[in-house]
């Protein structure tokens, strides 16, 4: 397995709404991005991942598009983007935009089009059935953000599938020349200089209708009934013929339903279709059925067996991505680590954690400075449209209290990963200079960019110096991984071995001081890379971790 520029590289994912303001209308824009691009090469990241920037009525925040090559008013201009590709690539950073092929908005103008009659040429780009017997929905599959996945549309008497929102219909893949509309969009941003695309539920496109089997949980409906049809790797594949080995760009397919069985189905190398898989397992780690269904404790045991796991696709011959956190998933510090006490020592732990593992590193926007999930005090606080359905819908299935589920929704929700960037104790935490499109957290005036640069202490300095011994050291990126401790449910440690290097790390998962066992090498020496505390406890035999303690020694 050959290293390259994407797999060793790091990605940083942008929630551009909420990132930086320049013209003070409360919503982040392109320019924003622009004028923070030091700031992002300072990270030591390589690679920008934008989430989408096209026109969209902004039901789900831009992944409803209605113009994939119009940017939205809101973010700015194409003058602007153009602008921001060049200032970047002056940087050597890459710049990677958010590809939505599954569903387009229902202001799109195929759409509109294919709703004004069954004959229209561009019906077809849309899935659409008859009601069944009864005159319901054709079958019984239920959507990603609550509520059926058919909408009735009355003026032709059919229903259209949307496995999102209503106002998110579903392309018809199956249709020669959808496929080729989605193509023309990509070269269209290829031909510009971008460097690849993220790719929105990717592996959703082909459907098989099969009913689903009553009383199967969320997540089973998506890996068994959603994901992986009969048709996408025929797809993937023409996709990759078609227009991605074409120009030195990289997709990375969001892998929702993709399992590490199946996995290197979509990205082995010699198949040709996706360049990574960006898995769902850890960010899910504690979800059951549904965000809103079932969920459990966190399980540092079963987090290591999904790391473990998914070593067997890139062994395959496969290359994943990796992430705690993203725009659809509450705060990392918050899910994965200890947002109170030891918010800073278990901040850094986690970028230890993942800048060791092998897959391509994406890091959310915020995560850097370590920020958390927000307490958002009424319903009428929530923007985000997966909990607003949740919540609308338990009004009616009274399943739990609204106490309760303002509660699930603060702990579960997506709002916590998209209120604004933290840059400084100005105002709106400097992100604008008016009132923002979602509530600054009020920690702002503790957590931000401004004082976490003044401190070589911060979770802000420790990501930069973790990303540079990343770029210094092949192993960081790939290399055999030897757990030690396997069955400790508060620590992972693991040595991570290839033929030049070795590494070895030990992390801390715990709110107590862990005494562990490990027979250092008297013949070698153990020099300390990285630590997140002041200190170690190390004897020849033993090591005493702090609460989220984190250290990573070379061996030579
Ligand atoms: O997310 C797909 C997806 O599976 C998420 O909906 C995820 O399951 C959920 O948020 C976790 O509870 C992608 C985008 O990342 C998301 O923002 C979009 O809303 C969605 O697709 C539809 O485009
Ligand atoms: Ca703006």
């Amino acid at each position: 397995m050959k290293l390259n520029w994407f797999k060793s590289g790091v990605i940083y994912q942008i929630y551009p709404r909420s990132f930086n303001d320049t013209n003070k209308d409360g919503i982040g824009d392109l320019k924003g991005i622009t004028a923070k691009l030091d700031y992002l090469k300072s990270l030591n990241i390589d690679i920008i991942w934008i989430s989408p920037i096209f026109q969209s009525p902004n039901k789900d925040n831009g992944y409803d598009v209605s113009d994939y090559c119009a940017i939205m008013p809101e973010f700015g201009t194409m003058s602007d983007f153009d602008e921001l590709l060049e200032e970047a690539h002056k940087r050597s950073l890459k710049i990677v935009l958010d590809l939505v092929p599954n569903h387009t908005s229902d202001q799109h103008e195929w759409f509109q089009k294919a709703k004004l009659s069954k004959d229209n040429p561009y019906r077809d780009y849309y899935i659409w059935k008859k009601p069944n017997d009864n005159g319901n929905s054709p079958n019984n599959w239920p959507s990603f953000f609550s509520g059926p996945a058919w909408t009735l549309d009355e003026n032709t008497g059919e229903y259209y599938l949307h496995l999102f929102t209503k106002y998110q219909p579903d392309l018809n893949w199956e249709n020669p020349e959808v496929r080729e509309s989605i193509y023309k969009v990509m070269r269209f941003w290829l031909d510009k200089g971008i460097d690849g695309f993220r790719m929105d539920v990717v592996t959703l496109l082909s459907k098989e209708f099969k009913d689903v089997k009553p009383g199967t949980g969320f997540r089973k409906i998506i890996e068994d009934y959603y994901a992986n049809g009969p048709k996408i790797h025929e797809y993937l594949h023409e996709m990759n013929e078609k227009v991605m080995r074409h120009y030195d760009a990289f997709s990375m397919g969001e892998g929702v339903g993709v399992n590490q069985d199946n996995a290197h189905l979509y990205v082995a190398e010699d198949r040709r279709e996706l360049d990574m898989i960006y898995h769902f397992d850890i960010l899910e780690n504690n979800i059951v059925d549904g965000k809103y269904d079932k969920i459990t404790n966190f399980d540092l045991l079963n987090v290591k067996r999904i790391f473990r796991n998914w070593e067997k696709v890139i062994e395959k011959g496969g290359w994943i991505a990796n992430a705690l956190g993203n725009h659809d998933f509450a705060r990392i510090v918050s899910r994965f680590g200890n947002d109170g006490p030891y918010r800073e020592e278990s901040a850094k732990m986690l970028i230890t954690l993942m800048a060791t593992q092998n897959g391509t590193l994406n890091i959310y926007q915020g995560d850097e400075i370590g920020m958390t999930n927000i307490n958002l005090k009424s319903i009428d606080d929530v923007n985000d449209i997966q909990s607003i359905n949740f919540y609308n819908e338990n009004l009616e299935t009274k399943k739990f209290s609204k106490e309760e589920a303002l509660l699930m929704i603060n702990n579960e929700g997506r709002d916590n990963a998209r209120t604004p960037m933290q840059w400084n104790t100005n105002a709106n935490a400097g992100f604008s200079e008016v009132k923002p499109w979602l509530q600054v957290n009020p920690n702002y005036k503790n957590i931000n960019v401004e004082n976490q640069e003044n401190d070589e202490n911060s979770i802000l300095n420790y990501y930069r110096k973790i990303l540079s011994l990343k770029r210094e050291y092949d192993i960081f990126s790939y290399g055999k991984i030897i757990e030690l401790e396997r069955d400790n449910d508060q620590i992972f440690a693991y040595r991570k071995i290839d033929t030049e290097e070795e590494i070895l790390v030990f992390l801390s998962f715990s709110e107590n001081e862990i005494l562990i066992e490990y027979e250092f090498n008297k013949e070698k020496d153990y020099n300390m890379l990285i630590n997140n505390y002041k200190f170690v406890t190390k004897t020849i035999d033993k090591l005493t971790l702090q609460p989220y303690q984190a250290v990573i020694y070379k061996v030579e």
